[in-house]
């Protein structure tokens, strides 16, 4: 029997084939899990999450348009998902936003009020929404996991990561404060730290190729993290074999964090 058959669940985050939500949803798939789908109402970005989830093969596609920063989305995607499905007990959380201009080094003491407000709500805030809207489907069908991404940018300075960092480092303390909440209802709730991987979200980023370089160069494994390396971690943390770990961080960034000098 497959490590996930039988399990079901929501990813958000699809916007095309690169980002991490699709290497994570192609290796639960692969390992016999049902992923359903929100994405981000923009129509460009709709139609472009949608032609990802169709290079995934799946026999009935799921994709519901979610701005997670509007409650009333939110609501509107975990009714829909409970409407059409028997179960949760998996949902992927990979979606970050701030203002890009906010962005590069030495600008992070000027961050407007609202622009760290934003990057706090999107990256952050959504976590602890999406798992209030998760609690009554998981628990009633034993338990679930809930899981998110994140960057080592929340624990040490990484120059331009700047308000981003702020709100991964919410993000991950929200997850514990939600692991110790929901850990009666069997609800688990983990981060994953990827290393630097060419997303959307990278795409932007000025100096990412030599953020690349100098992370292959000083990982132990010699080399930067690839989409299939997170997605066999997720796979893990989806599954039972992780039955024990709540409220934890892993690193999946061919080591580059355990390097001091
Ligand atoms: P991506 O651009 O493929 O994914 C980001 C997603 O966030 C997109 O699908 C976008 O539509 C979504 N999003 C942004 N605002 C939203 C909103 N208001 N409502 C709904 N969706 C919204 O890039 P990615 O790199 O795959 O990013 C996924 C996660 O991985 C993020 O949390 C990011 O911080 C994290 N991460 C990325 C890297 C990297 O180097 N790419 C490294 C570590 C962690
Ligand atoms: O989490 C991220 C990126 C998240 C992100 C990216 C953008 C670009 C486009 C959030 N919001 C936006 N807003 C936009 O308008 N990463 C871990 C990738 C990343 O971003 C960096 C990095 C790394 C690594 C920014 C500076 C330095 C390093």
């Amino acid at each position: 029997m497959a490590l996930l058959e039988g399990k079901t669940g929501l990813i958000f985050g699809v916007a095309n084939h690169r980002s991490y939500a699709w290497h994570i949803a192609k290796a639960l798939v692969a390992h016999g899990a049902d992923c359903a789908f929100a994405a981000h109402p923009d129509e460009k970005l709709m139609q472009r999450a949608r032609e990802a989830v169709d290079q995934l093969d799946l026999s009935r596609p799921w994709i519901e348009p979610c701005d997670a920063g509007r409650d009333e989305d939110l609501d509107a995607v975990f009714a829909a998902y409970a409407r059409d499905h028997a179960r949760l007990d998996f949902v992927v959380h990979s979606i970050a936003f701030a203002d890009r201009e906010w962005l590069s080094p030495g600008t992070f003491v000027g961050t407007p009020r609202q622009s760290y407000l934003q990057a706090i709500d999107i990256s952050a805030y959504t976590l602890v929404a999406m798992a209030d809207r998760s609690r009554e489907q998981m628990a009633a069908g034993g338990g679930g996991s809930i899981l998110a991404m994140t960057y080592y940018g929340s624990e040490k300075v990484v120059p331009g990561y700047n308000v981003m960092g702020v709100a991964k480092a919410a993000l991950e303390a929200s997850s514990r404060y939600l692991a110790a909440d929901l850990g009666p209802d069997n609800i688990r709730v983990n981060t994953i730290s990827g290393g630097p991987l060419r997303t959307l979200a990278a795409s932007g980023i000025a100096g990412f190729r030599q953020i690349l370089t100098h992370n292959a160069e000083r990982a132990p494994l010699r080399r930067n993290v690839e989409g299939q390396d997170v997605g066999g971690v997720a796979t893990f943390l989806v599954s039972d074999l992780s039955s024990g770990i709540t409220g934890e961080n892993i690193y999946v960034d061919c080591g580059v964090n355990t390097i001091g000098l």
